[in-house]
């Protein structure tokens, strides 16, 4: 699914040969648990098996960015923690993100490679624990081919405008992608301008309507009933729908079954940039 957005830059330094260095855009692993209230919520490490904390790893290779974040919850309070090897501690914390709030970010650019290890805690359950949370984890790479930042030679002073562009056939609802570029002014100074983090994230509800439902209830045998139906998706997604024929003796004796499919799309993807 492809679009464009733009990113404004109120005043620039002159740019002669703008320089893009693009990583991503990686799609981010989506993680579930469900968790009760950390017994011990000052310390995430001394409990990390009990059902009150999860943790993953992650192989990093040459990334650009290790990006970690708490998109959903039932719990009130969660608190994030990234750090390196596979064995969470304070001595190999990295990020902590620990605010009044549950979902909380983590993002380390230009991690070190080897793995790291990602920590979720209820630090305060809902009155009905255990709580859904819900994490997503990205160590971003190379260039993927899937979106790209272009703009225009500006004089010094001037506001640069960047137009970001993706075309990602994996931009479904509910996924999270995550990509970061570098600019610069010319080919001497290729980041002199700006570093941006830019995550993904693709909402939507699709919605089907129809502007008939009926056919006339009656007609001679023999007789040939044409009709159109007009289908659209009025809502923020694709909407993968099919339409088959009632099931009535008459009917099925004249036309035999009908049954298409196709794919009705919208524009479900929402960003940010940071
Ligand atoms: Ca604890
Ligand atoms: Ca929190």
């Amino acid at each position: 699914m492809g679009s464009e957005d733009r990113l404004l830059c109120a005043e620039s330094l002159e740019v002669t040969d703008l320089q893009v260095e693009l990583a991503g855009l990686t799609e981010g692993t989506v993680y579930t648990d469900s968790l009760s209230t950390d017994p011990t919520n000052g310390d995430p490490f001394d409990n990390l098996n009990d059902g009150t904390v999860t943790f993953i790893t992650v192989t990093v290779n040459s990334a650009a960015r290790l990006v970690a974040e708490i998109v959903a919850s039932e719990a009130p309070d969660l608190d994030l923690f990234v750090g390196t090897g596979d064995t969470p501690s304070a001595a190999t914390q990295v990020c902590a993100s620990a605010s009044g709030i549950a979902l909380e970010y983590c993002n380390i650019n230009d991690p070190a490679d080897g793995t790291w290890w990602v920590v979720v805690q209820n630090w305060q359950a809902s009155g009905t624990p255990p709580d859904d949370v819900t994490f997503v984890v990205a160590a971003v790479t190379a260039d993927a081919g899937n979106w790209d930042v272009t703009g225009p030679n500006i004089a010094g002073g001037d506001p640069l405008t960047a137009t970001i562009s993706w075309n990602e056939p994996g931009f479904d609802i509910g996924t999270y992608w995550y990509g970061d570029f570098v600019l610069g002014t010319d080919a001497g100074h290729p980041d002199n301008l700006a570093r941006v983090n830019a995550n993904f994230v693709v909402v939507g509800t699709p919605v089907i309507e129809t502007d008939t439902t009926d056919l006339a209830s009656a007609q001679a045998s023999g007789e040939v009933v044409t009709f159109t139906m007009a289908i659209s998706n009025t809502g923020t997604g694709d909407l993968d729908w099919n339409i088959t024929e009632d099931n009535d003796t008459l009917m099925r004796g004249v036309q035999g079954d009908l049954s298409m499919t196709t794919a009705l799309v919208n524009s479900p993807q929402r960003c940010w940039w940071c």
